[in-house]
Formats: C-alpha cells, sequence, structure tokens
C-alpha cells in the first residue's frame, strides 16, 4: 500500500470492476448520508387550479372507461422512470366521479384512503359493504379489499385520494386483480351506519371542538389521529391519518421528522412554511411535506383552519426509523 489516493490506480483495478459487477465502497459518494436526502421538494397543489382540470377530464373520459378517473398530484422531484408521488412513499390525487358514474370493483396491495372535498350522494363498496361519503368524511380501503365507486346524487363528487402506492413499488409487492366486467358493478348493500371503513367528518368535528380549550401541541395545535377501532392504533398499517384544527392566531413551532406527510385543506386559511418556503393554503388544496424537512403551520385568521393529513409514520415506526428534532430556527 503506497497511497490514500482515491484515483490512484496504475494497475486499472477500477476499470475492471465495473465490467464484473463490483463497486468498491470506498469511492461511493451518498451510501452513508448524515442525514436523510430526498428529490422530493415541498409542494402545493391549489384546489382553484386541479378542479377546473379534473372537469375538463370529466368531458374527456368517463369513469368507467378510466377505472379511475383521477388526477395524480406528482411532486416535481419524481424522477421520469417513476410511479408519480407525492412524497417518496406516499401517493396523492384528486378524483371525480359525476352523477350516474361507476368505477368498477378491483384490489389492490396498495392501501388507499379517501377524503371528501365536495359532492353528496357518491358512495364507495368495500368488499360490498356501502359507505356513503359526504364532505370531510375518511373511507378506507385496505390493502387487497374489493372496492368500487358509484354516485347517485345530481352534483360532481371530488375527493382526495391517499396511497401508499410508491412504498408498495418501491418494495415491489404490488398486485392488483380486475374481475371480468359482470361482477364489477357496485354491490347494492344498503348504506348501513359507518363501521370500520369510514370516520363521519362531524364526528370528528365534535371531537376537535372538544378538545379546543387544550392547550395544544406545539408543533400541531389541536391534532387527532384517526384509529382503528379494533387495533386502537393506526387506521392501516402503512398509513396514518391525522385531522387538526389551527385555532385562530395560532402558529405552530418548526420540526422535522423522517415520516413524509400530505395535507389537505378541509376548511379555514393559514400559510405553512415547509423548508423555508412559504406556502398559502385554503380549503381543498394539498401540500406535501417530505421526510426531514421543517414545517410549521399558521392560522392568522379570525375562524378555525382545519387540516387533514395522511403519513407513513406506521411504516417507520414498525421499523425503528422514526426520529423527530424541534428546528429553531428554518432556514430561509
Ligand atoms: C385506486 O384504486 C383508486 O379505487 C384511486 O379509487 C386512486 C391510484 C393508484 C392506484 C389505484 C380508487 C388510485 C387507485
Amino acid at each position: 500500500m503506497t497511497t490514500t489516493s482515491l484515483t490512484h490506480d496504475p494497475a486499472g483495478f477500477y476499470d475492471r470492476l465495473g465490467p464484473l459487477h463490483y463497486e468498491p465502497l470506498w469511492r461511493m459518494r451518498g451510501a452513508l448520508p448524515l442525514e436523510p436526502v430526498t428529490a422530493m421538494v415541498p409542494h402545493l397543489w391549489r384546489y382553484d387550479e386541479v378542479r377546473p382540470l379534473i372537469m375538463e377530464a370529466g368531458d374527456l373520459i368517463t369513469a368507467e372507461e378510466a377505472e379511475r378517473r383521477v388526477l395524480a398530484l406528482k411532486n416535481p422531484g419524481t424522477a421520469t422512470h417513476e410511479v408519480a408521488r407525492a412524497t417518496d412513499t406516499l401517493w396523492a390525487a384528486i378524483q371525480l366521479v359525476l352523477p350516474g358514474e361507476v368505477a368498477p370493483a378491483h384490489r389492490h396491495t396498495p392501501a388507499a384512503l379517501r377524503f371528501v372535498i365536495e359532492g353528496e350522494g357518491g358512495y364507495t363498496t368495500v368488499n360490498d359493504e356501502r359507505y356513503d361519503m359526504r364532505p370531510g368524511d375518511l373511507i378506507l380501503t385496505p390493502n387487497w379489499s374489493w372496492h368500487s365507486h358509484g354516485h347517485t346524487g345530481g352534483a360532481p363528487m371530488l375527493w382526495l385520494d391517499g396511497l401508499d402506492l410508491p412504498l408498495s413499488h418501491a418494495l415491489h409487492t404490488v398486485f392488483a386483480e380486475f374481475p371480468p366486467a359482470e361482477a364489477r358493478r357496485p354491490a347494492a348493500s344498503p348504506a348501513g351506519p359507518a363501521r370500520t371503513h369510514a370516520f363521519p367528518f362531524a364526528e370528528m368535528r365534535a371531537a376537535l371542538e372538544a378538545r379546543r380549550d387544550e392547550p395544544g401541541d406545539p408543533y400541531d395545535d389541536i391534532l387527532i389521529e384517526y384509529l382503528h377501532p379494533e387495533t386502537s392504533g393506526p387506521v392501516m398499517p402503512t398509513i396514518s391519518a391525522a385531522i387538526q384544527l389551527l385555532r385562530p392566531g395560532v402558529r405552530t413551532a418548526a420540526h422535522r421528522h423522517t415520516h413524509s406527510v400530505v395535507y389537505h385543506v378541509a376548511a379555514g386559511s393559514g400559510w405553512s412554511t415547509i423548508g423555508g418556503q412559504r406556502f398559502e393554503w385554503t380549503r381543498g388544496d394539498t401540500f406535501a411535506v417530505p421526510c426531514w424537512v421543517p414545517h410549521r403551520h399558521a392560522n392568522p385568521t379570525n375562524g378555525d383552519a382545519l387540516l387533514f393529513s395522511f403519513s407513513d409514520a406506521p411504516v417507520l415506526d414498525a421499523l425503528g426509523l422514526s426520529r423527530e428534532s424541534a428546528v429553531d430556527e428554518e432556514i430561509h
């Protein structure tokens, strides 16, 4: 051993490794960054931008032809060869179902949730149980559950779809099943009381209201996680969901964590800074907080602001990869 140079290579050693499928760790960059690195960037999708676009798609294609009439919210950092994603692990999209339409039954291993934005008379069936959808309701379609959508109301139904699809792709665990056409109509079972796959908005709103006078969390103000009724844990193994009230005048402290989050504005308006960038938001807007990016939220108005959110936190918890830290000042 005569040198410590990473390029000293009199015998052409390095040039011989590639074709033989070897790579020396000592010349690799980025194998062990000191902190998480992501190509994902903070981003906000405005409802007043996406709504006319998805309505235009309503003239182009039926829900049935499209399988799902869905516009993915694609993080600008998504690589060209990758499936669209809002964060490294989470898919977010806006879906439109028009009156009388049906989105046929199918199932897949990626788990999904829907948070209703507007419309009445739409429903989702989950394993043949029918769940009516009203604005602010959360509906779950877990891993491998059959699900379809229908709409007997008179105005367009729009909702936010959240899935663990990019994570499922990264793990190469995606399976899907599309039954023959005759078996794909939504089941006609009557709407029952909300069961394990639905969380009505009215209940969550009342629960937030009951906690209005508590001190609140420094990072989230008044936040309630949706809990699985049987496990009291996250709603699904790969996705947790929450709704939070930012009371009038609240400005939260900044923090960061290894889980990534998609936020959707359920009511009111305010702003968040994400990685030092300021995003003004109002009802219907959706924004992405990639892993380890500092963020804080504010409601400078006189009214309540409500943020729905979902994240990959249960995955990181299960794997021992959850980390969180306060951030004194964001870098501007
Ligand atoms: C899906 O099945 C739905 O069932 C929505 O409504 C969005 C995005 C990717 C893959 C499957 C739905 C989806 C999806």
